[in-house]
């Protein structure tokens, strides 16, 4: 049984985008920074995996370059515990008392 859709590359990176940068294209501009960062807490070493054009940022031209089996790990370290909170479980659809 799936638990969980795995997020598409682009709501992920959406949703990543901490420091809001974006390019001319409109394409969020995720830094190793922010990718490892407090809010997001993802891997470094997973932030070169998934630069696949290695510029430097992770955009929506990485997410182009990206195929489904790497996107499945991706949304897995997304929805992992990474800063020792809960991330994606917290607020995610408990209804408040
Ligand atoms: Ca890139």
């Amino acid at each position: 049984m799936i638990e969980m859709q795995v997020m598409n590359c682009k709501e992920l990176v959406d949703a990543v985008n901490i420091e809001e940068r974006y390019d001319d294209d409109g394409s969020p501009v995720i830094t190793e920074e922010a990718w490892t960062a407090v809010g997001n807490c993802l891997p470094a070493d997973a932030f070169k995996k998934y630069d696949l054009d290695e510029d430097g940022v992770i955009t929506y031209l990485d997410c182009e370059l990206i195929d489904a089996s790497m996107m499945a790990d991706l949304g897995k370290l997304a929805a992992e515990d990474r800063c020792g909170g809960d991330v994606g479980t917290d607020d995610a659809g408990a209804p408040a008392e």
